[in-house]
């Protein structure tokens, strides 16, 4: 297969500065008349060469004569141009009803709409499809009236009219250049919820979420969302919306979260609908942060876009990073980092530690959507998060305004996002530039020296970056570590907290007028993406999760107490549980804490995190272990559980910080007088399932009977189903919680769940709810004999032949091969090998699979 190379980029031969776009919209049959002015770039003798997919041209001409002499070479309509600068016309017909790929111009839920980052838009049109061809698109749409009344594209609507025989057209004009990927129409029967805000320097933008009729009532969220990450991008990088109108469309089969298209964001419907009775506060809070994503990428992407793909991280890095302050700022920045750092740990360590890892900035790929993944979104806003450690917040500030202003309406790089934090800040970042081009988790051990009755501590800290797949061999990083000390006697702080700024393969630090044992609090707020190994004590980690003064150490303190507690518990079969559930009761009963502190810092790490910390992962060791564990929180301190749970009850349903805090601790402390074993637990749970009035405690409730032998389950499954049966992203939950669940026979279920009618590949949500949420239970994929693993190459292969990306998203777990015993590995790499031989497999697969294996 054709890999394409970083070092390979070279200029455009042609641009484009104008695109005109005449759509004849029919789900089978629609004609797309495209009009490019394209202008040679430089002097060279070069043809025009459009990327395409799967289409035929019709009609090509030239300044308007058609012209016979293009040829098609690979998947490129090749076009001889004698000036320097043409029109160049071309008619193709593409059937949107029968993209099942939903990349390109496609169908859902009886409307069509587009996905075109990152190569779509050569599926609809010829076109150069790549990032840094930039134009200005003026869009003209015609389509049946009854069946498409709504018709919408980027920019500001121009014109309408009625185009008889029961059609009608509309023209859209975005006076920004923009690459190919951000293009988007939608046509639709489809309701509004409009609002407005006016931008600071006095624009009345017309704001409006496009959903179907029946789900307007459940729109206001984002709407709501939406207003506030507009101020927030205002008051916090002075970044101004620069159109007239933002819509946003809500579909149900998409094959990411969302896409931030100008000036019509096409989303998932799961991240846009919501009301209490169907949503969790999960979910809510997902929805805000994905429409934050999507705005905030109307500067960090859409103004200024990548010159290439292997720029990804530019804008997505960038974006993750501005969501994730956006959503601090909302509530509890601690959780919130927390919630974060969670999910690094959980998706992006196991990437980077697998056959699939990849620098933030690759320098090869086969299939670029392959690429879209948490090493290059949430490790890149780690990157950024660091430089804005190093530089600070005002520094920080100046460069992003430096950065906005210098590459306003081109196709940036990372070295020019960079370079800006450098020149605005007078900081050398020339070694922090490894992180960019080295993968992998680096390791940090750090300890402290301090003689008894000395005054002088010393800390010695070495780093350690593990070899990854074709680089073996790494330099040292900058690793940004804020820490501090505080006296094992006293309790006291004994130290300011210092940035202390590794760069070296090994450093000391010292600290003077140290007069007791020092405990050390190191990585503050996770300062720096890495795994610190320390040999603080359990007594050390139990004091630090009681008094240190950053709360993410205090989290991360009772994280490490529990891991090594569990660890040992996976490994020789028992560990002593008194110091963990000592400082869980001392969390519990800290008055200067929040409930959703609380509800994180007292959650045991997941079985798939306590396994990364195996060398050989046995995941039924590790389940046992963490079961042990929880039973023994359960009922060591089961006074708590049950006096939390009483008074944690709230009334009538809010979305307040403080509700939401209340309910996620509620739904810890049913968890653990689950745990505890104690006969009531069925009853309880389902008292809570049916006396809900908002979906998070439904659902908690639903989680607990599900992952138990409860009289009560199979009831609350059915009632649940029942009453959710018409409404797809509820049933997505149903799917899913009990493909999570952690009964030993849920292998089978999530087998039978397969064959269930409401079963279907075809939606990509549906299919990441059972296909998805398997690969990632521990305990049931691992179930031995290798049932898990035949099962989704089964799917993953079906799947294929619908939709690539979304089968070759799932494919990871089976690539952790090399993390499990002999007999599973051999059992994983044989469903890896039955996939790579599976005839006309897509290169999406084919890449994920192969590189599996190596
Ligand atoms: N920038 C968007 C990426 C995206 C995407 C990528 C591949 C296939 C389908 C896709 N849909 C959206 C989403 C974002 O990061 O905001
Ligand atoms: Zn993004």
């Amino acid at each position: 297969p054709a890999v394409t190379l970083r070092a390979d980029y070279r200029p455009p031969e042609w641009l484009v500065p104008e695109t005109a776009l005449d759509f004849d919209l029919d789900p089978a049959a629609t004609r797309v008349r495209t009009t490019l002015s394209v202008t040679r770039n430089g002097s060279h003798a070069e043809p025009l060469r459009l990327d395409g997919a799967g289409q035929e041209p019709l009609a090509v001409k030239v300044d308007g004569v058609l012209v016979n002499d293009w040829r098609i070479e690979g998947e490129q309509l090749v076009v001889p141009l004698a000036g320097d600068a043409h029109s160049v016309e071309t008619e193709v017909v593409i059937a949107p009803d029968r993209n099942t790929q939903l990349m390109g111009l496609y169908a859902s839920g009886g409307n069509l709409c587009t996905q075109c980052e990152a190569e779509g838009f050569r599926r609809i049109t010829f076109f150069p499809d790549r990032p840094d061809v930039l134009s200005r698109y003026r869009v003209r749409m015609t389509a049946d009236s009854a069946r498409f009344p709504i018709l919408l594209a980027n920019g500001d609507p121009v014109a309408q009219g009625d185009a008889g025989e029961g059609r009608h057209w509309a023209e859209w004009n975005d006076p920004f250049p923009k690459p190919s990927y951000l293009f988007a129409l939608v046509a639709g029967d489809l309701a509004v919820n409009r609002g407005s805000f006016t931008t600071r320097s006095g624009r009345e933008v017309q704001l409006g979420i496009w959903v179907r009729a029946s789900d307007l009532p459940r729109t206001d969220h984002a709407l709501h969302a939406l207003k506030l990450s507009m101020a927030w991008d205002e008051r916090v990088y002075g970044r101004e919306y620069d159109l007239d109108v933002f819509n946003i469309v809500a579909v149900d089969d998409f094959n990411f979260g969302a896409m931030e298209n100008k000036g019509l964001n096409i989303f998932n419907s799961r991240y846009i609908l919501a009301d209490p009775d169907t949503a969790t506060d999960y979910d809510y809070d997902g929805i805000a942060a994905v429409v934050a994503h999507e705005y905030f990428h109307n500067w960090s992407g859409n103004r200024i876009t990548c010159r290439d793909w292997f720029q990804l991280s530019l804008k997505e890095g960038f974006t993750v990073y501005r969501d994730q302050g956006f959503s601090a700022d909302q509530g509890s920045p601690a959780v919130k980092r927390i919630e974060d750092v969670r999910s690094l740990r959980a998706a992006q360590f196991p990437e980077d530690a697998g056959p699939l890892a990849h620098p933030v900035r690759p320098d090869a790929y086969q299939e670029i959507s392959n690429f879209y993944t948490a090493t290059i979104y949430n490790k890149g806003a780690e990157l950024i998060r660091m430089m804005a450690t190093i530089l600070g917040p005002q520094a920080f500030r100046a460069a992003t305004d430096l950065y906005f202003d210098r590459f306003d309406g081109t196709a940036a790089t990372c070295e020019d996002f960079v370079a800006c934090m450098e020149e605005s800040s007078g900081r050398d970042l020339g070694q922090f530039r490894l992180w960019y081009g080295q993968a992998g988790t680096p390791r940090v051990s750090a300890s402290v020296d301090h003689a008894p009755g000395g005054g002088r501590a010393t800390l010695r800290l070495a780093q350690r970056v593990p070899a990854t797949p074709g680089q073996p061999d790494k330099q040292p990083m900058v690793l940004p570590l804020k820490l501090r000390l505080f006296g094992a006697e006293t309790g006291r702080p004994l130290t300011d907290e210092r940035l202390v700024l590794l760069d070296q393969p090994a450093e000391t630090v010292t600290f003077e007028a140290i007069t007791e044992r020092p405990i050390l609090s190191i990585n503050r707020g996770f300062s720096a993406p890495v795994v610190i190994e320390s040999d603080r004590t359990a007594a050390d980690l139990a004091f630090l999760s009681a008094h240190d003064d950053d709360p993410f150490a205090r989290y991360e303190a009772m994280q490490q107490l529990m891991l090594d507690t569990l660890v040992a518990g996976a490994i020789e079969g028992a560990a002593d549980h008194d110091a963990v559930v000592a400082a869980i009761f001392n969390t519990l009963e800290n008055p200067e804490l929040d409930y959703a502190f609380m509800a994180e810092a007292v959650l045991l790490p997941s079985e798939s995190f306590i396994g990364d910390q195996l060398a050989v992962v046995d995941p039924e060791a590790v389940h046992r272990a963490r079961e042990t564990l929880r039973r023994a929180i359960g009922q060591g301190l089961a006074d708590s559980w049950r006096q939390l749970y009483a008074v944690l009850q709230q009334g009538p349903y809010a979305y307040t910080p403080d509700a939401k805090g209340k309910r996620r601790l509620r739904g810890v402390a049913l968890g653990y007088i689950a745990a505890s074993g104690d006969a009531d637990t069925g009853r309880l749970a389902f008292r809570q399932f049916e006396a809900a009035d908002n979906m998070t405690d439904r659902q908690a409730a639903l989680t607990t009977l599900a992952n138990g032998d409860y009289a009560e389950r199979e009831a609350a499954l059915d009632i649940f189903y029942n009453r959710y049966a018409d409404n797809s992203l509820v049933l997505d939950k149903w799917f899913q919680t009990q493909a999570l669940s952690s009964r030993a026979d849920t292998a089978a279920l999530v087998e039978q769940l397969a064959q269930h009618p409401d079963f279907s590949l075809a939606n990509p949500n549906r299919a990441r709810s059972l296909i998805g949420a398997f690969g990632v239970n521990q305990r049931a994929f691992h179930t031995a004999g290798g049932a898990g693993y035949r099962f989704l190459a089964d799917q993953l292969i079906a799947l294929d032949t619908l939709n690539p990306q979304t089968a070759a998203k799932l494919l990871p777990p089976l690539g952790r091969w090399r993390r499990f015993d002999e007999q599973r590995a051999a059992l994983m790499r044989a469903e890896l090998e039955r996939i790579v031989a599976v005839p006309s497999l897509s290169k999406d697969m084919f890449e994920q699979a192969s590189k599996s294996l190596e």
